[in-house]
């Protein structure tokens, strides 16, 4: 330990954490978290002693190793270490994260670059889905540098392009896991749906709110965050999630008209701080639902005329493309997304 752990600093997409392959941490669960707990400086709202940026969106850990199965070339566990409690879950999968896996896999030797691009195959261990990866390879090296933009980041990067198929259920098990496309939960109408990522989708106007507020004037509006988490504490059960009063699912998305172009302007909770921008399996979801004519984000919506969903958020807008079957089902979902390695080097946590 005292010669530090091997990590990579990178940023996925609008989110940024610790990339490790998985022969370099503790093999117990319980033992792996502790560390990652104090590689971030968690508990602490400051995180003043550790890595993390004192945001949920920069205290996230990817673990990978090589994949044992024919379909996948790494494995890719997520972990949420959470920012001011003593918490580590696995619970949810983060699509940020995912979009410099195949950088960091590569970088690593878990997967040969190819000359031009190089597509990697990506078990999402916590959800038990593949994504693939399709990674800028030039010369054989991994190239971050290129003319990519996504809103949430400032200038331009080497695109990672993610696909995604059979998401519906990711962790409910159906992608509306009460058979419905509206319920009512604490007397407010939502959309519980999974396509990737667990969301509750609600009005920001059933709130008495606008939904176009800054993160920061949603972040400080206690009174609405306890109303929030009242209705999450209630969906989880509904969406075969348990008990969620440690987890960070469901995500928590108030939806209002679109007003720069896009499909539905979003404001989503992660559940306890509103999102910079919003996850990228989160937005797969929001766009999901507003395919759904019971949903109350259809009804807010306005649909493409072609498969490209822009789902607008504080700092723009994420676009996915879904493709639909002759019923409007989504079957497959894809975003592009950027990367960049910010740091190779070795971690000293506190000790313990
Ligand atoms: O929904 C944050 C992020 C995410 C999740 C969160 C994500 C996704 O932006 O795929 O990427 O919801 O905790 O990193």
């Amino acid at each position: 330990m005292s010669d530090g752990i091997p990590c990579l600093w990178m940023r996925g997409g609008t989110s940024k954490g610790a990339y490790f392959l998985a022969a370099d941490l503790p093999a117990d669960p319980a033992a792996r978290d502790a560390l990652l707990l104090r590689v971030m400086g968690s508990p602490d709202p400051r995180q003043i002693d550790g890595l993390g940026g004192a945001d949920p969106l920069t205290s996230k850990v990817a673990v990978l190793s090589r994949s044992d199965r024919a379909d996948a070339d790494v494995d890719y566990l997520f972990l949420q270490v959470f920012v001011d409690q003593p918490l580590v879950s696995d619970a949810q999968p983060c699509g940020n994260i995912l979009a410099a896996v195949g950088p960091a896999a590569i970088e690593r030797g878990l997967v040969a670059a190819q000359e031009g691009e190089t597509p990697v195959r990506i078990f999402m261990v916590n959800t038990g889905e593949v994504a693939v990866a399709r990674v800028q390879t030039p010369g054989g090296r991994v190239s971050y540098a290129g003319s990519a933009a996504i809103d949430g980041v400032p200038g331009t990067a080497a695109p990672v392009r993610l696909l995604f198929h059979n998401l519906a259920g990711s962790l409910c098990g159906a992608l509306l896991p009460t058979g419905n496309e509206m319920d009512v939960v604490g007397g407010v109408d939502c959309t519980l749906i999974d396509n990737g990522m667990p969301c509750v989708i609600l009005r920001a106007a059933d709130f008495g709110i606008s939904g176009y507020e800054s993160r920061e004037e949603l972040d400080a509006d206690t009174a609405l965050k306890a109303r929030l988490e009242a209705i999450r504490l209630q969906a989880g059960p509904m969406m075969n999630l348990g008990d969620v009063t440690e987890k960070s699912v469901p995500k928590m998305t108030l939806v209002s008209a679109p007003r720069a172009g896009g499909v539905v302007n979003t404001r989503s909770f992660i559940p306890h701080r509103c999102h910079a921008s919003i996850g990228a399996l989160a937005a797969v979801s929001v766009a999901t639902a507003c395919t759904l004519p019971g949903s109350p984000a259809a009804a807010l919506a306005r649909l493409p005329g072609d498969s490209r969903f822009a789902v607008e958020h504080p700092t723009g807008a994420a676009e996915v493309v879904l493709e639909r079957d002759a019923a409007g089902r989504v079957t497959s979902a894809g975003t592009l997304r950027t990367a960049r390695k910010l740091m190779d080097g070795h971690v000293f946590p506190r000790p313990e």
